[in-house]
């Protein structure tokens, strides 16, 4: 029975308060490996969000050829798209390439009714079909006919992006063949769906798909939202992001879904697989007495460590010796203090960093989240770092 792994918004080359986590991604993906190496199935798929940001460093580069030369080198097939946080056009460099080795990267809309069709190894074939993240200008003006001057077809009313992703979605349907199971994999905010802190500002402005838009396939690969979760469907699935990149996600478990496509089943089997993070995220609300203390915390040295101080009054050199006792304390507000001041602050960030600054006037100069705002935030940190070298 065809068998593939389902993984989404890896976001390579993230930064997380200011520090990289590439080397977390390398500890995640290298699980993965393990375990494709170990129990192969028959296809990979990405459901965008590879990268973090349209330029992605050169480290996150690094990490993701070599995640497709392991899974080409076992004779995986695998099958990517980009999310919105990729630069679908320099996704799709040497694509034609990779694909003679069974590396499908599917970055326009060019080849929507075309899908990769895998053999598993008993021998039964699957067709994989892939929406890459909807821009909807792009889309628009494929689907309304390349040179036609951008007039906006019949079969797209309104030309907004449920109706774009309604009329992507029904050509694929008509050329999809019924005897064989197909796959749909797509990079958006379907409704039926629960947002989290780090993907939340993303979605706020784009429009939701409802999840009848995707009915009519044996299994929806989902990418957008960082939370493992159904979308309204049994089968239409978000695998969740790579890692925790928030510390509101930090209870919940990451890792990727396995999808067993049983034709003699009405669902598809799908597994999730749990990853074991490099260093979980830890939220710990307490008073600095006992965050520097009490031995139940010793746990969370190798930890990223989000401390809410619950103490009213403020202490000399809060950070420093909280980042003694917690290396890797990435976050640190003082609950107390903040239920005080939060009459004359719109920030619930206790300390002013200047990340923290950049970010409110972001927010308040109307920047939303995006390939500019991570790039801004990027040179900001790469600045400090070089100021810190000198
Ligand atoms: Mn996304």
């Amino acid at each position: 029975m065809p068998r593939f792994l389902h993984l989404a918004d890896l976001h390579l080359g993230r930064i997380f308060h200011g520090e990289s986590l590439i080397e977390d991604q390398v500890h995640l993906l290298d699980q993965v490996m393990t375990r494709a190496g170990e129990n192969p199935p028959d296809a990979v798929l990405l459901s965008g969000d590879i990268y973090d940001r349209a330029f992605p460093p050169v480290d996150a580069v690094k990490l993701f050829d070599s995640f497709l030369t392991s899974l080409a080198d076992a004779g995986i097939t695998v099958v990517a798209i980009p999310g919105n946080h990729d630069s679908a056009g320099r996704m799709a460099y040497a694509s034609g390439a990779w694909e003679k080795i069974g590396v499908h990267i599917r970055a326009d809309y060019l080849r929507l009714e075309d899908p990769v069709t895998v053999m598993a190894r008993d021998g039964v074939e699957f067709d994989i079909f892939a929406l890459p993240f909807v821009e909807t200008a792009v889309l628009r003006q494929f689907l309304t006919g390349i040179g036609s001057g951008g007039d906006e077809g019949d079969d797209i009313p309104g030309g907004d992006k449920i109706s774009l992703v309604r009329a992507a979605v029904n050509r694929i349907r008509t050329v999809r063949t019924t005897n064989r199971s197909a796959v749909l994999m797509a990079h958006e905010f379907v409704t039926g769906s629960i947002e989290s802190g780090s993907e939340r500002l993303y979605v706020g402005g784009s429009q939701s798909i409802p999840s009848e838009l995707f009915e009519g396939f044996d299994y929806v690969a989902l990418g957008h939202i960082h939370g493992t979760q159904r979308a309204g469907d049994e089968i239409i699935r978000y695998a969740g992001s790579l890692m925790a990149y928030a510390f509101d996600e930090a209870a919940r478990p990451k890792g990727y879904l396995e999808v067993i496509l049983d034709s003699s089943q009405l669902y598809p089997e799908v597994n999730f697989h749990p990853l074991t993070p490099l260093r979980p995220l830890e939220v710990l609300e307490d008073s600095l007495e006992n965050l520097l203390r009490n031995p139940e915390y010793d746990r969370c040295r190798q930890s990223y460590v989000s401390a809410r101080v619950t103490d009213s009054l403020s202490h000399m050199n809060l950070i420093g010796r909280l980042r003694d006792r917690f290396p890797y304390l990435r976050e640190l507000r003082q609950t107390a203090l903040e239920a005080v001041v939060s009459d004359d602050s719109q920030s619930p960030s206790a300390i002013e960093t200047p990340e923290s600054v950049l970010s409110d006037f972001l927010d308040r100069a109307g920047w939303e989240e995006g390939n500019d705002r991570t790039m801004a935030e990027s040179l900001l940190t790469e600045s400090l770092l070089a100021e810190a070298d000198t």
